[in-house]
């Protein structure tokens, strides 16, 4: 080739590098969805609901409308059925989700870590795990499992509920039917204090409740009062404060690295902001010096227990098998930092 072929063939070369690179950024621009998708289990009467529209409506109004999320309340992407939440935001069914880790759990095992029963104990044990090493441990996880996680929120502490009688002891349960979540862990819990579990999906929770399918379940009081369910029988309440439900603000991949980097720092920043927004309200009425979320359960005609501290190790001890066998299935290593640093928390 002499030297004017070579530098002809040089200039198409770099205009054919050059070419693709011009489409894609165009495509780029274009490939922005009209509306994404984001799935929730429970909607806007509730904090969950409340903290994934705050999210909608900051990245909505910080991108002038270029993100458009819309919310699916009552996981109606996948009919209802929340254990495949995980996989459904992995394979693009569902854009972006604020999803309980417990949903997750059946699709990533070291999420079960929250449902290891009298881990967190209190809010600041649950804010030592997601807001420390632990938090930033499972984020990583998360991510590893093929979705991008932004920013932890909160369901809340589940309690114990039914419709039979006061719960105090382990023997309190005994024989009383339960609505459990889909995690095998609840399962096990539910059988260790000799109760009869059931896993259900919370859509069909509700109508079991009412036909007396099931006695019981268990779900934090924000759940309890905004569905209503002592018009569902449930009529005693105990706070056992077993097990913390964090939420995590998650983004599909593709979705995720279809948007320009300005856009996704926004998204992230909202994420983390509406996370914090939530947790507040979702601790509204049960934190500090305002317990009067309990006030309002027992204004609705339901006997409310609290447990004192030696009541709760009865329980704590009655699942012990439990949380060892479980403890192997997550992880030793991450329990052990988990319960170092719940056990070096600052008090909220
Ligand atoms: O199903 C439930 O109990 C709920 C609404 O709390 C969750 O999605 C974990």
């Amino acid at each position: 080739m002499d030297r004017r072929s070579l530098l002809k063939a040089g200039a198409a070369g770099s205009a054919a590098l050059a070419a693709p690179f011009v489409v894609t950024r165009a495509a780029h621009a274009q490939h922005y969805k009209a509306e994404y998708r984001l799935s929730t289990v429970v909607g806007t009467a509730f904090p969950w609901g409340k903290g994934a529209e705050i999210w909608i409506n900051l990245v909505r109004e910080r991108t002038q409308g270029r993100i458009n999320m819309k919310l699916y309340p009552n996981v109606s992407l996948i009919n209802g059925d929340q254990t495949r939440e995980f996989s459904a935001i992995r394979q693009g069914v569902i854009d972006v989700a604020v999803g309980s880790t417990i949903n997750w759990s059946p699709q990533v095992r070291e999420l079960n870590l929250f449902s290891l029963p009298f881990l967190a104990r209190d809010h600041a044990g649950l804010d030592a795990l997601t807001q420390g090493e632990v938090g930033k441990r499972i984020l990583q996880i998360v991510e590893k499992a093929g979705v991008v996680p932004l920013a932890w929120g909160e369901n809340g502490f589940r309690e114990v509920t039914n419709s039979k009688r006061e719960i105090r002891t382990p023997a309190d349960m005994k024989g009383l039917k339960f609505r459990v979540v889909g995690s095998p862990i609840f399962n096990d819990t539910f059988t260790a204090l000799g109760a009869n579990p059931t896993q259900m999906s919370w859509a069909d929770a509700q109508p079991a409740l009412a036909s007396g399918a099931v006695e019981g379940q268990e779900n934090p009081l924000h759940i309890f009062t905004a569905a209503k369910l002592h018009t569902l029988g449930q009529k005693y309440v105990t706070l056992w404060d077993y097990v913390a439900d964090p939420l995590i603000y998650v983004v599909n991949n593709d979705v995720w690295s279809s948007w320009t980097p300005a856009d996704r720092d926004i998204v992230r920043a909202a994420a983390i902001e509406a996370g914090k927004q939530e947790v507040a309200i979702a601790r509204k009425g049960l934190s500090g010096s305002d317990r009067s979320m309990i006030k309002e359960v027992e204004a609705l005609g339901v006997k409310v227990t609290e447990l004192g501290a030696a009541e709760k190790k009865q329980f704590e001890q009655a699942v012990r098998p439990v949380y060892e066998k479980w403890t192997r299935q997550i992880g030793t290593d991450l329990v052990k930092r988990a319960e170092a640093a719940v056990a070096a928390r600052k008090p909220a």
